[in-house]
């Protein structure tokens, strides 16, 4: 089982606080920066960008977890800046072949992960393993924070982590996208996730980001006790 992990979600951290954001999360050990990239196509929303992680990786030292919500991933994935310990997210439905992009994330050293939609069944993922790091289950539908967790997604989470450890991938991380708030997360860490995105719903929501994160990590502590 992986440590659990948080990404924070920046699409929902306030752009006039972003550096204190950056601070906080530097200061409590954040795993990886979640990017929200949309390109009003795939999702009916536009959101950050090529230039946004540039100044990331100049500004910080935490690695990102660029979630591509775009069409034709493959031709767009050079424009970006990431490499050896950052995570990149390619959506099975983005792409007929989704294969090349997969490819292009890990033969530049970062860790290629393959998102789904909510209801994309979790079986698409078997002909991929022999190229991802993990998945990423979107847990609401792409293109907007605020959302209400699916229904039936902490069963998914569960078949899952069944699918991957029963096709000799236990290794394989799964990541969860979408209302993981205080309640959840902890239901989520039980039924098998690993990497968890945080916006609104939590630790870029009301109250002290810092403290936020602790708690957070606290019920994760807690929930990872009672699933080993
Ligand atoms: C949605 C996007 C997500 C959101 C995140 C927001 O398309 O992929 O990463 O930013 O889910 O968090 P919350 O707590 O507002 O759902
Ligand atoms: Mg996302």
């Amino acid at each position: 089982m992986h440590k659990a992990a948080i990404a924070p979600s920046l699409m929902c951290a306030d752009i006039f606080n972003l550096r204190n954001i950056i601070d906080a999360f530097e200061a409590e050990g954040i795993e990886s920066l979640h990017i929200d990239v949309m390109d009003g196509q795939f999702v009916p929303n536009f959101c950050l960008g090529t230039d946004y992680c540039r100044r990331l990786k100049a500004g910080t030292a935490i690695p990102l977890d660029i979630h591509l919500m775009v069409t034709d991933p493959a031709e767009k994935l050079n424009a970006f800046p990431f490499g050896a310990g950052d995570i990149v997210s390619v959506h099975y439905e983005s792409a007929a072949d989704v294969r090349p992009a997969l490819k292009n994330v890990a033969g530049r050293g970062a860790t290629p992960f393959l998102a789904i939609n909510p209801d994309t069944p979790v079986e698409t993922v078997l002909p991929f393993l022999d190229l991802i790091g993990g998945v990423l289950l979107m847990t609401v539908y792409p293109g907007f924070a605020g959302q209400k967790m699916v229904e039936g997604s902490l069963e998914r989470i569960t078949a899952l982590r069944t699918l991957l450890d029963d096709a000799g991938r236990p290794d394989a991380r799964i990541e969860v996208d979408g209302n993981v708030n205080y309640e959840k997360a902890p239901l989520m860490r039980k039924a098998g996730a690993d990497l968890f995105v945080v916006g609104t719903s939590s630790v870029l929501g009301p109250g002290d980001t810092g403290e936020n994160v602790r708690k957070m990590r606290a019920l994760l502590r807690e929930a990872t006790e009672d699933r080993s």
